[in-house]
């Protein structure tokens, strides 16, 4: 019986039909989606803090409406996220509590800090860059509610991108003081934007089922790769040096060549051990804290409303 069950929902997969929350899933393909889709969620709002960071010492007022703008656009991420991962049976207490509790990941790239304000252009370029090009095929995801979220939040990263890059162009065209602190960004932001699409195919436990399931579209070194060949040709309008000696065109393949992933960092940082690591949670945690009194009185104000609505019922 589960056999046949699996085997038509493989084939409703394999014709490109969506899974819907009520339609029959194998156990494993639920949880797997959890777990991306939760974490996915999780790095949308611990994304917010360094980008947060910038936002009283913009630069100029056009600067910081945009850095509201996009911060605010991640918190809206982060929501449809969250629903769509509680249409899988799972609700968002327990989700958050995975997130204070460190059993639940979240993207590398949000442990590290932002020093200048050169850093909020490398995000945008680097970071919502390599976020789009993961996403978009996220977009033809074969859950039907993760695809569905993943088409605005991806309209929205690319505008994100674009906000990025204009402000490290700005940044090439000024002072030699500026050029230093956008190559001085680019330099701190590269490899962890690089590692962001996760572990090589070949130590990846998740990606060939995933692909199977056509939850993932690409492995994670055929993204990272389209990644790195799309920011070399960016990086020279920007006139500035990716921070890696063997980066070069590589006719046979007809993709850039790069230089080793420091495999021993990604791997400390997932664990907890980066730089922000430990500031993250503690923020995420204290604003958990700081709106219980939130949460609190929209409960007492709800269950007051239903019992009026019980009490009209009766009358
Ligand atoms: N960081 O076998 P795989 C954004 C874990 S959103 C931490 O390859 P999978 C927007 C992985 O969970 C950025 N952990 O796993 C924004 C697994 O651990 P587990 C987030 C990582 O799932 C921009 C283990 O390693 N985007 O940036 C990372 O098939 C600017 C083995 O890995 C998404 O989440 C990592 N980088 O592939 C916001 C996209 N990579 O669970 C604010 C959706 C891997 O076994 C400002 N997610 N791990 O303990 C995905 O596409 C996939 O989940 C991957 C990982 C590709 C991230």
């Amino acid at each position: 019986m589960e056999n046949n069950l699996e085997q038509a929902f493989q084939a409703k997969i394999d014709r490109e039909e969506k899974i819907e929350p009520k339609d029959w899933m194998p156990e494993a393909y639920r949880k797997t989606l959890i777990r991306q889709i939760s974490q996915h969620a999780h790095s949308e709002i611990v994304g917010m803090l360094p980008e947060g960071n910038w936002i009283t010492r913009a630069p100029s007022l056009r600067r910081k409406v945009a850095l509201m703008a996009k911060v605010q656009d991640e918190a809206g991420h982060g929501l449809y996220l969250y629903s769509a991962c509680e249409t899988l049976g799972i609700n968002r207490d327990t989700l958050y509590e995975q997130l204070h509790d460190g059993t639940a990941k979240y993207s590398s790239i949000f442990n590290y800090p932002t020093l200048t304000w050169a850093d909020i252009g490398a995000i945008g370029w680097l970071v919502d860059g390599a976020a789009i090009m993961n996403q978009v095929p996220l977009c033809r995801c074969s859950y039907g509610p993760y695809a569905r979220a993943m088409v605005r939040v991806c309209k929205e990263e690319s505008f994100h991108q674009r906000q990025g890059f204009e402000i490290l162009l700005t940044l090439s065209k000024g002072s030699d003081e500026q050029k230093n602190m956008l190559q001085d960004a680019v330099n701190r932001w590269w490899w962890p934007s690089v590692m962001m699409f996760g572990p090589s195919d070949k130590d990846s436990p998740h990606t060939a089922r995933s692909m199977n399931w056509k939850i993932k579209r690409f492995t994670n070194d055929e993204l990272r790769q389209k990644f790195v060949d799309v920011c070399y040709e960016q990086a020279k309008v920007l006139n500035v040096k990716l921070p890696d000696e063997d980066i070069k065109w590589n006719e046979e393949r007809g993709h850039y060549d790069f230089g080793a992933i420091d495999w021993d960092e990604f791997w400390q940082v997932v664990k907890g051990n980066g730089p922000c690591n430990k500031q993250r949670v503690a923020a995420r945690k204290k604003a958990w804290d700081d709106g219980a009194w939130v949460r609190e009185a929209a409960l007492a104000h709800s269950n007051k409303r239903s019992e009026r609505l019980k009490n009209k019922k009766v009358a």
